[in-house]
């Protein structure tokens, strides 16, 4: 099985990438921020509590995005692997992300970390508001304070992954279609073998 972190500070291109490297690698893609926010388009508990805190730019509580991932991992479903797009957040989603993996005899293959300067990650987000609707993208102040959450409580599960041998940086500029190609070679180097025998 193949299992891939997608990495990076909001608006490094995790959503992006992660669509196309589903598709090459016939992975199952699993992003914590889809999920929240289809809760939030359905209005349920769970999607109010969400809406508060990402409209501020906080993180979700932990056992809330842990669940959600368990929930879909335990579907059962045949596939050669799944990519995390946003999870994990925190050291403890980290960890358990790692339980959860055991629990079904697999393990995180490689966590593929996106790299991106302050300055293009607020000019992209900034973009994006404009036309996604998300009130998350909307003020400098916000998305500012997304990237501070991020160096505080997510860049150190970089060193979790670098201690297992699994961190790979990537440069997260670009365009779209040159990254998804150094991405797609850090996978086939990192499984060391040719794309056609991945799906099998
Ligand atoms: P996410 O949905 O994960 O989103 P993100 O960090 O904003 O962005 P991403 O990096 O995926 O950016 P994208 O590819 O779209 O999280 C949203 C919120 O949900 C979080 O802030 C948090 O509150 C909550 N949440 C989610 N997961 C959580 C967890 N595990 N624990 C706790 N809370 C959680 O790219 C951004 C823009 O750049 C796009 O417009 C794109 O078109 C553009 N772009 C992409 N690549 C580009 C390139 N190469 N050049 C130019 N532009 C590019």
């Amino acid at each position: 099985m193949i299992n891939l972190v997608l990495f990076g500070p909001p608006g490094a291109g995790k959503g992006t990438q992660a669509i196309l490297l589903a598709k090459t690698f016939n992975l199952v893609h699993l992003s914590t921020g889809d999920l929240l926010r289809h809760e939030i388009a359905e209005k349920t508990d769970l999607g109010r509590l969400a809406a508060e805190l990402i409209d501020k730019g906080e993180l979700v509580p932990d056992e809330v995005v842990i669940s959600m991932i368990e929930s879909r991992l335990k579907k059962p479903r045949s596939t050669v692997g799944f990519i995390f797009d946003g999870f994990p957040r925190t050291v403890a989603q980290a960890q358990a992300l790692d339980r959860l993996l055991t629990k079904h005899h697999s393990k995180v293959s490689v966590m593929l970390c996106l790299a991106v300067d302050k300055p293009e990650l607020i000019n992209r987000l900034l973009k994006r508001g404009l036309t996604s609707g998300r009130c998350d993208d909307l003020e400098a102040a916000t998305i500012e304070h997304r990237i501070d959450v991020y160096n505080e409580k997510t860049a150190p599960i970089i060193n979790y992954y670098e201690s297992q041998g699994k961190y790979y940086p990537i440069q997260g500029l670009g365009s779209i279609e040159e990254i998804s190609e150094n991405l797609k070679q850090a996978v086939m180097r990192m499984s060391s073998k040719p794309i056609s025998t991945l799906n099998q």
